[in-house]
């Protein structure tokens, strides 16, 4: 029987309590299923940064290593400012694994009523391909005269023709799924940044050539933000830069429902590294404590990284839960204008497993 060893983060926040429903159905699905998992958690994030002046050990890299999979809530605390945890935690996690895929659907599901008037069910069913170890995220740059008048800071975005290449062939491979419309829209921005965003759209037509199946656009960001909110019925592989796919996917939740539904995935397409699976939200400290977080981007993410271990079966049937409590529309969290709390939508996504 196969066992997924898989590392545990809760992280901040709505991260500790959305983790804790996550597992419920992932232990859950496993009993139904010939596989188990074995889970370690490790306690670290903000707190552990108040403790330690360090958001992970210095050997938490190597730790992790051993690991088949990395699952983690959200980091991020209104005392500490953000780039310390993301640059403390979440970027050296994704660029050490090479996780270079940041995967992050988008779809409208029956029982959901977007704030976009007129869309039905699966109206919207997009997927955004978030470069996700370089571009903007690169952390190059630097500061002079810090605390004068004359302050700079300067932030360099990396763009590679290897970086581009890779991501955008893995969204071209998406787009060639089953089930998939075949179309992959490039995000640039090229008209104003005549550097980094060249490479990109070179890169970008060089993998589309690749591909003469699967139709392209390339669109500015700027157009596709608009688009996402005027006709997000044209778009189904969406590929993009670090930054513009960290906004993007925001939008893509807003209009498929809510924060608390959008999965996500940072992806070593190669399996060379153990991938992490870690919602689109933050840690929402204005929620915190208040036991009404929604679990489902979690459980969600669960079940993507059930079917990036070979388990398709508990994917499926975590996914076709979630759908069941939607289409339902009773046992809701208040961001779905429901009164559940995230421990009762845990326990009824457990309930409906296995209900098909
Ligand atoms: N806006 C949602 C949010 O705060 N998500 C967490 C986040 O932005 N993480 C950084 C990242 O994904 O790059």
């Amino acid at each position: 029987m196969a066992i997924h060893k898989i590392a545990v983060i809760r992280g901040d926040g709505i991260g500790t309590e959305v983790v804790e429903e996550g597992l419920k159905v992932l232990r859950s699905v496993s009993a139904q299923h010939p596989f188990d998992w074995d889970f370690d958690e490790f306690p670290w994030g903000s707190l552990y940064y108040m403790k330690q002046g360090r958001m992970m050990p210095s050997d938490a890299l190597d730790t992790l290593a051993t690991y088949d999979a990395i699952f983690l809530g959200a980091v991020g605390h209104p005392d500490i400012q953000d780039h310390i945890t993301l640059n403390g935690l979440l970027l050296p996690i994704r660029r050490k694994f090479d996780q270079y895929v940041c995967e992050r659907p988008s779809i409208l599901y029956p029982g959901i009523i977007s704030p976009l008037a007129g869309k039905n069910p699966y109206d919207i069913d997009m997927v955004v391909i978030r470069e996700n170890t370089e571009g903007e995220y690169a952390n190059v740059g630097g500061f002079q005269y810090m605390d004068f008048p004359e302050e700079v800071g300067i932030q360099t975005g990396v763009f590679t023709r290897k970086g581009c290449e890779r991501v955008i062939r893995y969204a071209f491979e998406v787009a060639a799924r089953p089930g998939r419309r075949k179309h992959v829209t490039s995000v640039t921005k090229s008209n104003a940044q005549g550097y980094g965003m060249i490479v990109w759209d070179r890169a970008f037509d060089r993998i589309a050539a690749e591909f003469p199946e699967i139709g392209t656009v390339s669109m500015l960001v700027d157009a596709v933000s608009m688009d996402f909110i005027r006709r997000p019925e044209m778009f189904d592989v969406v590929v993009g830069s670090n930054l513009f796919g960290d906004i993007l996917t925001d939008i893509g939740a807003i209009i498929t429902g809510s924060m608390g539904l959008a999965s996500s995935a940072n992806l070593d397409p190669e399996r060379r590294y153990p991938s992490m699976f870690e919602p689109v939200h933050g840690s929402a400290p204005d929620i915190m404590g208040q036991g009404i977080a929604n679990p489902m981007a979690q459980i969600l993410t669960g079940a993507m990284m059930a079917r990036h271990l070979g388990e398709d079966e508990a994917a499926k049937e975590i996914e076709s839960a979630v759908r069941f409590l939607l289409d339902q529309g009773e046992i809701l969290t208040p961001d779905l204008g429901g009164s559940s709390s995230t421990e009762v939508v845990g326990n009824a996504v457990v309930a409906a497993l296995g209900r098909d």
